[in-house]
Order: C-alpha cells, then sequence, then structure tokens
C-alpha cells in the first residue's frame, strides 16, 4: 500500500431480529482510532444496507468512489462469540427476508458465477496476532446464506476488476460487552468486549499492512 491509499471499513444496518447492527458502531469507531494509527492512509467506514439489491449494488459503488486498496467487512453473526475470519464466499444464499423483507430470486448469487470465492489474507496468521493478544479468534469456511456471505461473494469479484491488496471479513458477536476496567487475572483472560473488538480490529488491519505485531509495550498502552 502507498500514502493515501484507502482502506474501507464497511458495516452493515439493521435486519430483522436485529434491530440495532453492532458493527456499524465498531467500524465508526475502528476507523477513527485507524486514522489516527495508520496515518498514512485514509481510513473510511460506510454502512452496507442489509438488503439482496441494495447491500451489493452499494458496495459497487463504494468501490468506483473510494477506489480502495484494502476492504475490511464486518458483520454480525448471532453464532460468533469471538474474531471470525471468514475465509470463503459461497455462491448460495438462503431465501430469507432482507431489511425491507425482500427474499432472492433464486439459491444462487449469480447463477454464472464461480461455486467459491477464496478470501486472499492470511487468516490463520490473523487468528494467531489475536490469539496473540488475548483476543479470542477463530477461522471458518462458511460465511452464512444471508447477506455478509453474499457481500464478501461480490467484494471478491469486484476486487479482481480492480487493483486491491487484500479483501476480508470478519464475523463479531451481535452483542459486545463493554470493555472492563483489567486487574491483572482478567487480562489473562480471554475475552470479546469493546476494548478488544477494537484492539482486534488495529491488529487486523496492521496484519493486512504487512506490518509486525506491536511489542508489549506498545499493546498495554494501547
Ligand atoms: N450479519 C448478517 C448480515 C448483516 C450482519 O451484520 C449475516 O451474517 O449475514
Amino acid at each position: 500500500m502507498r500514502r493515501r491509499d484507502t482502506i474501507l471499513l464497511t458495516g452493515f444496518g439493521p435486519f430483522p431480529g436485529v434491530e440495532e447492527n453492532a458493527s456499524e458502531r465498531f467500524v465508526a469507531k475502528l476507523a477513527h482510532l485507524a486514522a489516527r494509527r495508520f496515518s498514512a492512509h485514509r481510513v473510511v467506514a460506510r454502512i452496507l444496507p442489509t438488503e439482496w439489491e441494495r447491500g451489493p449494488a452499494r458496495l459497487a459503488t463504494l468501490y468506483q468512489r473510494e477506489r480502495p486498496k484494502l476492504v475490511l467487512h464486518f458483520g454480525v453473526s448471532a453464532n460468533a462469540t469471538a474474531y471470525v475470519v471468514e475465509t470463503t464466499a459461497r455462491n448460495a444464499c438462503s431465501l430469507s427476508e432482507d431489511a425491507v423483507g425482500a427474499v432472492p430470486a433464486g439459491r444462487l448469487l449469480e447463477p454464472n458465477g464461480p461455486d467459491r470465492r477464496d478470501v486472499p489474507l492470511p487468516a490463520a496468521d490473523i487468528v494467531a496476532r489475536l490469539t496473540a493478544l488475548k483476543i479470542p479468534a477463530t477461522t471458518s469456511d462458511d460465511a452464512g446464506s444471508y447477506l455478509c456471505n453474499a457481500v464478501l461473494y461480490r467484494s471478491l469479484e469486484l476486487a479482481e476488476e480492480q487493483e486491491i491488496d487484500g479483501v476480508g471479513f470478519f464475523h463479531i458477536p451481535r452483542v459486545i460487552p463493554p470493555a472492563l476496567l483489567k486487574s491483572k487475572v482478567e487480562r489473562r483472560e480471554m475475552r470479546f468486549d469493546w476494548g478488544s473488538a477494537l484492539l482486534g480490529g488495529l491488529e487486523i488491519v496492521r496484519t493486512c499492512l504487512g506490518r509486525p505485531p506491536p511489542s508489549r509495550r506498545h499493546v498495554k498502552f494501547l
């Protein structure tokens, strides 16, 4: 990545069953921190509508308008209790209602598209680096069959058409508890809260930029 290259972070708006999507607040906060920490780059946070039509369409507009070099998507999952680093998007969708009550026309995202597209990020490395910071994380090769998978599938296609350094998708828990004021004991425990979520988000960006892990001293004051 060159100086002033853009890092695009996306979260999602509400959808049936999730009135307030934590990924929306999360990317706004992470963009703020990342812009300060990686000040050579431009960091933008945008929210995608959780809609079969408008979600992927908005993403295509963002690729055109922002010309990002690194694109990191975040969405919530009822099953996630940690960072879930998605490694694959599948050409499949469930006939589930989106935020405006619409359902897809069929069970394939793109009738002529490949069965799957793989995420070109070092997922195992990201998990190892998060774990080293006591942030719970795991990989997954199943991003589900709802909008998160659909957006990732489309994003990987858009990335092929433009010169992009990296695209990733991260599921986070639906509910993120406030950060604890950490005692020594708690610091040894793995816990996904607002503190570790944001620390982890910065570490994900740092890994994707090809930077080494922060020194211990640095982590302490983050
Ligand atoms: N999670 C949904 C879509 C939007 C979001 O935050 C999913 O996992 O597909």
